[in-house]
């Protein structure tokens, strides 16, 4: 493969608890994104993984009677189980808590320290904490309620004061404006962009980077005593992954900088401003560009466990399969901005475009193909205006869902797919193929080959969004593996005159509403 390779990663999950359906999302989300780009012939590597160390792990564990080890070996492998269970297409799967990142940590901790600037320095830190963010908050950043302190995600803070390091941060500002600058797209959506931007012009602090009142961490290399600031250790993560501190390997010459790293928009800051100021005080090429998810809500409502409306991903994929999770995510929500789950909504959308939109076309064209047509593809005779219109409209709707996944507009790249399987049932409809088969069985012939092609074009992309059904649907076609790539997709009419196909089988059943 000649084609640039392709690095990408989601955020590393706290193995604190269960998943939840935002963390089912992202990791969706992300590999409808790493599929598109193998789609396209790239080479791509997928990371995911759980970020296990910090005061929140160890918190957790003492009140569930776990070590904190105990718990994140717990909870990782739930982390490992949901990503196979959504056919996340993942690389590797990374754990903070293993020697390869241990080493990786320290390696990235020494040279921040070695930096010119003298990035890193000892010093007292004073000032607020937020457990369950893991983030540091100024005076001015907090609300006052009932004599207690709380961040700007609701949690409350703690006064610390403790001996720790710091890193330079506020030698960063104008070189981080100047990245933000020279690379438009660093940041996206643009509106976090702007957000980001304000927040550096408005002045950086300097950030402490470890800690000395407990011992779950990666110790700092030379300073017994202090481990490092979980953030540190977690971002990380994304160089570990392609085998830093081996800077030299294949796996990191090839993938790093990485390309995209897919996050949600609680931590935009640490992706945006202090991971590409610790790359730039180690030496280290900064990453191309930070995509920002929106948050899911339930039935409209923010999902807490005392409301008790926390959706487990699990049963999600009992209940309907894996492709109909995914599909509602990625159609539903508009990447970028927040998103709602209701059972209601994924049902009725699940049901309008897959089952009825490209089940329905598939099933109808190829149930009449088998009977019809002796098992086989059909040989098209003359094309008409309307086959050529339908033809030309799939290639529009397929460079359209190109451009839009280019920028991971992962919900219009759907919505192209889908507005072009509805001009195709319209077709199907207008052409009349079964009123043909007595009339001009000829030009019933040509009607199934074009409305054939046309889902064999159209189930390709849909590969990246719902792999399996997309592939059995192929399978039903005959496409052989080297001709599901978006260049074949493009490549009309190439569906092989005379080829056996199987008997058809409906791939995307119809959902029922589950009982709350
Ligand atoms: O933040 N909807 O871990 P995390 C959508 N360990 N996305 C959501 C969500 C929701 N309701 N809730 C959380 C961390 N997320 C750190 C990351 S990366 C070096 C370290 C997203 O388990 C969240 O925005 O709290 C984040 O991208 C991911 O899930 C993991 O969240």
């Amino acid at each position: 493969m000649t084609a640039k390779p392709f690095y990408v990663t989601t955020a590393i999950s706290y193995p604190n608890g269960a998943p939840h359906i935002g963390h089912a999302y992202e990791m969706i989300a992300t590999d409808a994104i790493a599929r598109w780009k193998r789609l396209e012939g790239r080479e791509v590597y997928f990371l995911t993984g759980t970020d296990e160390h910090g005061i929140k792990m160890v918190q957790t564990a003492a009140a569930q009677g776990l070590t904190p080890r105990e718990l994140a070996d717990r909870n990782s492998a739930e982390f490992r189980r949901l990503a196979e269970v959504l056919e996340i297409s993942n690389d590797d799967f990374i754990r903070t808590t293993e020697q390869r990142h241990h080493e990786s940590s320290q390696a990235i901790w020494k040279k921040m320290e070695a930096s010119n600037n003298g990035d890193i320095f000892q010093s007292t830190y004073k000032g607020w904490y937020s457990v369950r963010d893991e983030a540091y908050f100024d005076e001015d950043e907090l609300t006052e309620k009932d004599g207690k302190k709380f961040a700007p995600s609701g949690a409350e803070v703690t006064w610390v004061e403790e001996p720790t390091y710091f890193f330079r941060l506020s030698a960063y500002q104008q070189k981080l404006l100047d990245l933000y600058e020279s690379n438009p797209d660093f940041i996206a959506p643009k509106e976090r962009r702007n957000e980001i931007i304000s927040f550096v012009k408005s002045g950086l602090q300097d950030l402490s980077i470890s800690r000395t009142t407990f011992d779950w961490g990666i110790p700092v290399p030379g300073a017994p005593g202090h481990v490092m600031y979980v953030w540190v250790d977690a971002l990380t993560n994304y160089i570990t992954g392609v085998g830093f501190p081996d800077e030299a390997s294949e796996l990191f010459k090839k993938f790093w900088p990485a390309d995209l790293h897919v996050i949600g928009k609680d931590i935009i800051r640490f992706h945006t401003v202090y991971w590409p100021a610790f790359l730039m005080s180690a030496g280290i090429e900064v990453q191309h560009r930070v995509f920002a998810h929106g948050f899911l809500t339930v039935d409209g409502q923010k999902m807490s466990k005392s409301l008790g409306n926390v959706i487990d991903p699990f049963y999600l994929v009992d209940e309907f399969g894996a492709d109909a999770v995914r599909y509602f995510f990625l159609r539903e929500v508009s990447f970028g901005n927040d998103g709602d789950y209701s059972n209601e909504k994924l049902v009725n959308r699940v049901n309008a475009d897959l089952a009825n939109n490209l089940g329905n076309l598939a099933q109808r064209s190829l149930s009449m193909i088998n009977k019809n047509c002796d098992a086989k593809v059909p040989q098209p005779g003359p094309l008409t205006e309307a086959d050529q219109a339908l033809i030309a409209e799939v290639t529009d709707a397929l460079d359209a869902a190109q451009k839009a996944m280019d920028e991971q507009l992962v919900h219009e790249a759907t919505g192209a797919i889908i507005a072009a399987l509805s001009s195709a049932n319209n077709y199907f409809a207008g052409q009349e193929p079964w009123a043909l088969k007595k009339t001009d069985p000829e030009r019933m012939a040509t009607v199934l080959y074009v409305t054939a092609d046309t889902v064999r074009r159209l189930a390709i992309p849909m590969l990246a969004f719902v792999p399996a059904s997309a592939s059995r649907l192929l399978d039903q076609l005959a496409v052989p593996e080297d001709q599901r790539s978006l260049a074949a997709a493009l490549n009309a009419n190439s569906l092989l005159t005379n080829t056996p196909l199987p008997l058809p089988q409906g791939v995307f059943a119809r959902l029922e509403r589950k009982a709350e």
